[in-house]
């Protein structure tokens, strides 16, 4: 019987699932782990070794949010463990396939006071969809394909796995190593719905005179994107998405009305919701943003719910009808249901989103024109839509970033083009998941739009992206605050603005100092051959931008509390 250690069968173990990328931070724990990793240096998988876990775990999520592939991080115990928790909780509640590995001291020093001895299964327990500690190397193999299975199946989510240092060295047998085909990406062995519900729905919209459509994530996750196109078009409804759900539809399709809600919707795109007899959420949770409260659609709309967990159904809105399932089956059974009774629907709904859409952007291109200094976030939106391609992948911080971006940055292509953390929103996370979405679209332009909050999170990883020469592109929008909270202090607090301002920093010097290629902009007419040669620029770059703060600017922004 041929054997391998427990840290060579791990290592197989992530290679027969295809992974190509584990990113990482080492410790002692980790030693037998890593020294596996380097002896398959070159024929197995590329270690990216990064100056914080957390952004480990970012990473990982970038990456699987572009390939449609489970991401991979891997951390040391105890500190290690506890920095890479916030990575799989945002991956998790997002929907994302991503693991994480955290290596542990042995089994048998538990409860002996140990250096690092923490107990990882219960920090990560409610925070993961599947969790365990190894404990026994010959439980490796299915292990891991209990990981796998659980994080690409259902509702896509996190897993973790605890991987003690005398686990890593026991014995496992070569013949367990195998892996199931099609888990390493997600969503595997998709589910359809019950065609009761399909049928009940079909009728349902037939007789509505204006459907919506509201998509959330789940779209674009699932690949449904041709299907909604083709459901829309049928129905002749218009498209609204949530933040997440950017990429359901091509921005310049007629029937795309763009994002809805608290944080990036706009008066325009709400008055389409308003106007709706029927809203049709699908991969989407419906949550206080999307819906500002609960008020758009109002309560009383009838409303049709497509998701995979059904949970999500009716947990916000009453339902007509609830199709669970994965969305791109779902919304296949209800074209084949609808093309058989669909007839010559009025095409009224292509008016209604273009004239919404050219009284949003008209507003908006009179701010994107102003020569204001400091520079208003609407010219930094236009100058990046216009010198960026098509197929450039967008990651967003919160503050400024996120509802400016979704408000008023086009996507001209249908798919994985934009990315922001809305689960739980936490500072810094574009830059390190803009590194792991180029790992896994190296050919595309990816961008990482950050505040100066933001910034000061990640900054670290300007030497991983140095390093390994990872050709991102990064934007500070710098003003000198925590602008998002100033914002809300603003509108609720009668501003009393209290510990939000910091003092302004340089980005472009520190990025300088790391060996990132950068430039810092004040002047409005420097913005545009800043950002287009940036964009040109074959490595790293970073263009630091002194800008409007929130709490002065015409956010597309209803609520600033969520
Ligand atoms: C880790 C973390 N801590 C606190 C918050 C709360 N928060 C939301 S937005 C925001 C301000 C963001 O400031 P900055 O990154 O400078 O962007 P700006 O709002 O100024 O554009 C804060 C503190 C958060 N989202 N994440």
């Amino acid at each position: 019987m041929n054997t391998l250690s427990g840290a060579e069968a791990m290592v197989r173990m992530l290679e027969l699932y295809g992974v190509r990328y584990i990113f990482g931070l080492c410790g002692d724990t980790s030693l037998p782990f890593y020294d596996a990793l380097a002896r398959r240096r070159g024929v197995g998988m590329r270690h990216i070794l990064t100056r914080d876990e957390r952004s480990a775990g970012y990473m990982a999520d970038g990456y699987a949010r572009v390939t449609g592939r489970v991401g991979v991080c891997e951390g040391p115990s105890g500190g290690g463990a506890t920095y890479i928790l916030p990575g799989l909780v945002e991956a998790n509640e997002s929907s994302i396939s991503v693991l994480g590995i955290t290596t542990d001291i042995s089994t048998a020093s538990r409860g002996r006071y140990v250096l690092t001895e923490l107990d990882q299964k219960s920090l990560f327990r409610p925070l993961t969809k599947w969790n365990e500690v190894i404990e026994r190397s010959d439980k490796i193999p299915e292990m891991v394909r209990a990981a796998f299975r659980a994080m690409t199946t259902g509702r896509p989510g996190a897993a973790h796995l605890c991987f003690p240092f005398d686990v890593q060295q026991g014995k496992v047998s070569e013949a367990d190593l195998w892996a199931q085909p099609g888990h390493g990406a997600f969503p595997a062995w998709r589910c359809g719905p019950d065609p009761e519900a399909v049928r009940s729905a079909a009728t349902t919209l037939l007789a509505a005179r204006q459907p919506v459509f509201i998509c959330g994530g789940g779209v674009v996750i699932s690949g449904a994107e041709a299907e909604l196109a083709a459901v829309a078009e049928a129905l002749d409804a218009p498209v609204a998405t949530t933040i997440s759900g950017q990429g359901s539809l091509s921005e310049n399709h007629p029937l795309c009305a763009g994002v809805v809600g608290a944080n990036g919707g706009t008066p325009e795109t709400r008055d389409l919701i308003a106007r709706a007899d029927l809203v049709v959420f699908v991969g989407c949770r419906a949550g206080s943003v999307t819906t500002e409260r609960w008020r758009y659609p109002s309560r009383g709309t009838p409303v049709i719910h497509i998701d995979v967990d059904p949970e999500v159904l009716s947990a916000n809105y009453r339902v007509e009808a609830a199709l669970v399932g994965d969305a791109k089956l779902a919304l296949c059974a209800l074209l084949d249901q609808l093309s058989t009774s669909v007839d010559g629907r009025p095409h009224k709904a292509a008016k209604l989103v273009a004239d919404a859409k050219a009284r949003k952007f008209a507003a908006f291109r009179k701010l994107a024109d102003e020569t204001a200094q400091p520079i208003l976030p609407e010219r930094i939106v236009a100058t990046l839509h216009d010198v960026l391609p098509r197929d450039a992948v967008v990651v967003c911080d919160p503050g400024t970033p996120c509802p400016y971006f979704s408000a008023y940055y086009e996507f001209l292509e249908p798919g994985r083009y934009f990315i922001s953390n809305r689960a739980h929103g936490a500072l810094g996370y574009s830059m390190s998941a803009a590194v792991g979405a180029h790992f896994g679209r190296p050919q595309t332009r990816t961008v990482s739009v950050m505040g100066d909050g933001s910034f000061a999170f990640t900054a670290g990883e300007l030497e991983t992206i140095v390093r390994l020469g990872v050709p991102i592109m990064m934007v500070v929008i710098s003003n000198g605050v925590y602008g998002w909270i100033k914002a809300g202090q603003r509108a609720g607090f009668g501003e009393r603005y209290f510990s939000v301002d910091f003092s302004r920093t340089n980005h472009a010097c520190v990025a300088e100092a790391f060996g990132v290629k950068a430039w810092h902009v004040e002047d409005p007419e420097a913005l545009k051959p800043a950002l287009a040669a940036a964009a040109e620029h074959r490595g790293a770059t970073l263009v630091d931008i002194v800008t409007q703060p929130l709490h002065e600017a015409h956010a597309p922004v209803s609520e600033w509390v969520a």
